[in-house]
């Protein structure tokens, strides 16, 4: 539908502009009615809202959630502009995973089998040598079994990769300048649609609070919660630890230094051997990013995967780009959907994707 008209001489609605229209075109006249309110007078349950987001992106509170995701991609593109990132595109049909067996997507791919791409990790340390900052904006598919608040089959992500880095902190400053970035643009560019929401979002200031791995069990066990030798910090953990880094006023804070034996195969090893420079990134007690320093040493490289129990023979591809001399490097993935939920306090992660890929949705 389309109208014409003039703009009314008393304005009532509080948000929008309000017309007196003369004429009224219709194009295509319903087969049915609607089957949900996309006015917001009558709060919609999530399992409507996923059903018939592509009719419902026209109430107010869902659209501010998508205007608020497409401000932060244009910032994060922004920010790489500014500070001579190079966007890349790598393929999302591969030969191996680079997240752990348990999460790939297995396809047919003619007389072979491949894999949808759980994160562009191998292929943008390949290009390091020769395009040394890069970013790709980028779906990550993986095949999480269990239906939870925090995980999709199919979630995006804003990664990086820098080389001749001193060590992950240079990459931990990347981050955090593009994320104080984003969220001073969502302040500035998105006050309606926060109003809207009804969200009061912080400015975030740098450096971010850093703590390491032994620090964060060190607190979680003077709490009770027990964390075993070399475990990654469950859900429950990360909430729990997110609450007493709020009590002391920090909503964003990095942990280190993480363990190998908690650890992609890739990130380098400190001299210990156990521990690594690999770190996340939490908002309000849930990880938004992974990243670190990775191990640029072909040998080393090799005696990781072995560790990890992963055959060199199907990295062959991977493996033969640091054969040829590759920088000290690193990099970070970011979630752009667990970003959302950290900014906007939006309790389930299906609130912040137009289309949901989730154990059970295939459509819409
Ligand atoms: P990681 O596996 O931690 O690291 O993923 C990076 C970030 O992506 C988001 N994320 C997800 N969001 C929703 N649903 C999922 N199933 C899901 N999986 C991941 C999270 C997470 O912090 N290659 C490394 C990154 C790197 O070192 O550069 C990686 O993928 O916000």
């Amino acid at each position: 539908m389309c109208f014409e008209g003039e703009k009314a001489e008393i304005q009532r609605s509080k948000r929008g502009v309000e017309y007196v229209a003369e004429k009224i075109y219709v194009y295509n006249k319903p087969i049915e009615p609607l089957p949900v309110d996309t006015i917001g007078k009558v709060p919609t349950l999530l399992d409507t809202r996923i059903r018939y987001r592509y009719l419902l992106v026209r109430n107010p509170l869902e659209k501010a959630i998508f205007s608020i995701r497409n401000t932060i991609l244009k910032a994060a593109r922004e920010y790489f502009e500014k500070n001579n990132f190079f966007e890349i595109h790598t393929p999302k049909i591969v030969a191996a995973g680079a997240e752990g067996g348990a999460t790939l997507f297995e396809l047919k791919y003619f007389e072979r089998k491949a894999y949808l791409s759980q994160s562009p990790q191998l292929y943008k340390q390949m290009l390091i040598s020769s395009i040394p900052r890069v970013y790709e904006i980028t779906p990550y598919f993986r095949a999480e079994k269990f239906n939870t608040t925090r995980h999709l089959n199919e979630s995006w992500g804003i990664d990086v990769e820098q080389g001749f880095i001193d060590s992950e902190e240079d990459v931990m400053n990347t981050l955090e300048n593009l994320i104080k970035y984003i969220v001073d643009s969502i302040r500035n560019r998105c006050r309606e649609e926060l109003e809207i929401l009804g969200i009061e979002l912080k400015p975030l200031s740098t450096p971010f609070r850093r703590l390491t791995y032994e620090e964060a069990v060190d607190i979680l066990r003077s709490e009770g919660i027990e964390v075993s030798e070399g475990e990654d910090l469950s859900e429950a953990a990360e909430k729990v630890l997110g609450k007493i880094m709020a009590e002391k006023g920090y909503d964003i804070y990095f942990i280190t230094k993480f363990p190998f034996e908690t650890t992609g195969f890739y990130y380098m090893r400190e001299e210990d051997g156990i521990h690594t420079r690999k770190f996340d990134l939490d908002y309000k007690g849930l990880e938004i990013s992974s990243g670190g320093q990775r191990e640029h040493r072909y040998e080393k490289l090799i005696e990781a995967m072995k560790l990890k129990g992963l055959n060199p023979d199907n990295f062959q591809f991977y493996l033969e780009a640091f054969k040829y001399g590759m920088p000290p490097h690193g990099g970070f993935g970011l979630g752009v959907e667990r970003l959302m939920m950290g900014m906007l306090g939006l309790k389930n992660v299906r609130e912040a994707i137009l289309f949901v890929r989730d154990r059970t949705r295939l459509t819409p």
